[in-house]
């Protein structure tokens, strides 16, 4: 699944406000944030870059991790 580092994401509030995002574009998404390494793997339909366009936004500094998305069915570009 595609990943993304989001460096500004910083506490809970964080990672609802992402995942609201996330799932008003695909409410069948299911976001899986890490605080401590930055990191949000995403299980979604929609491909990589929306999902980063999403995010952005609602605010947010998003950097797409090529490697993984690159092997994710939806990460090519
Ligand atoms: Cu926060």
């Amino acid at each position: 699944m595609p990943q993304f580092r989001v460096s500004d994401m910083t506490c809970s509030g964080c990672v609802k406000a992402i995942t609201g995002a996330i799932q008003d574009l695909d409410a069948a998404a299911t976001v899986d944030a890490n605080l401590d390494t930055k990191q949000v793997a995403i299980a979604s339909t929609v491909p990589a870059a929306a999902l980063a366009e999403a995010m952005r936004d609602a605010g947010f500094t998003v950097e797409i991790n090529q490697a993984q998305a690159k092997r994710g069915l939806n990460g090519s570009q």
